[in-house]
């Protein structure tokens, strides 16, 4: 690109009108043209699809915008990712291996899932086996599966400051059962910063997927480093 930040700049307002017109088409067809022009998907999710999320969470936090306007990013942004991005990340990847295994959802109380979905598909397609279990997870839902696939890691992602005690209520229930050593806990989302995981002891927090990915390779590392 010539000039990438005045390029970013037009795709993000042109994101942002199909949002506003709530025109899956156009946010498509704006994605597939960036692809075409060799932005790569997480460049087009880093400088276009999450600046715009972000400005329309800023603006109604101000009350310039309401529900409505968030409920219409969410339809618009998600068919950006599974009729552009996702395709386009998954064409890129092929690893065969078990890199681990992971269980991913979103807390309790939390139906968020655009971070969620990122994460998830950037696991899966650097080699982890991931069962996704969707929004609004329980936390006996994410014990009982990560027992049941015997997971390496258990993956969280919270959005909202009301679903974070669950993140912690997941800790406490895997301690009660003797079990805190037995799977690696890790969350993500706009909540969650390093001194909250930390202070809450989980094994990891990730920004964003890329470094989703760096954290989980970290832990199986170490994991098999211990077990060797
Ligand atoms: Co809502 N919402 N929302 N929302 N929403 C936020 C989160 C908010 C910050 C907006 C604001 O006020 N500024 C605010 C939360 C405030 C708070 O609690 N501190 C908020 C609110 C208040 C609400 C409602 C309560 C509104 C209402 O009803 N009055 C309601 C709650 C519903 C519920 O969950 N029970 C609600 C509803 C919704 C919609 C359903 C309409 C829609 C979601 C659609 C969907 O997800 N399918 C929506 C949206 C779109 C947003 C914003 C605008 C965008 C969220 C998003 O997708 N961001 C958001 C504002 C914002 O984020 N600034 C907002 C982009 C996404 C790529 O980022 O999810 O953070 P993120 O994921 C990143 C990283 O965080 C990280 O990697 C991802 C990729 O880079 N990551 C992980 C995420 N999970 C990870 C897990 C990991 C690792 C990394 O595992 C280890």
């Amino acid at each position: 690109m010539n000039n990438p930040d005045t390029q970013w700049g037009e795709m993000q307002a042109q994101l942002r009108a199909a949002i506003d017109g709530l025109d899956e088409d156009a946010a498509v067809a704006l994605a597939q043209a960036a692809l075409a022009q060799g932005v790569t998907p997480l460049e087009f999710f880093r400088n276009v699809v999450e600046p715009v999320l972000t400005a329309i969470g800023d603006a109604f936090s101000r009350l310039e915008v309401f529900l409505p306007d968030l409920m219409r990013a969410g339809v618009v942004v998600k068919a950006v990712q599974t009729k552009a991005l996702e395709p386009a990340i998954r064409a890129s990847g092929g690893v065969s291996s078990s890199e681990g295994r992971v269980v991913i959802g979103t807390a309790q109380g939390d139906i968020h899932d655009i971070g969620k979905n990122m994460v998830a598909l950037m696991l899966q397609v650097n080699g982890f086996t991931v069962t996704d279990l969707g929004t609004n997870v329980s936390t006996a839902a994410f014990i009982d599966v990560a027992r049941r696939e015997n997971a390496d890691i258990i993956a969280m992602s919270s959005l909202l400051t009301t679903s974070l005690p669950f993140v912690k209520d997941v800790l406490a229930r895997l301690d009660a059962a003797g079990e805190r050593a037995r799977f690696m806990v890790i969350a993500g989302g706009a909540p969650v910063t390093e001194a909250w995981s930390q202070a809450a002891g989980l094994n990891g927090f990730a920004e964003d997927a890329v470094e989703a990915v760096a954290l989980c390779r970290g832990l199986m590392a170490k994991r098999r480093e211990a077990a060797a």
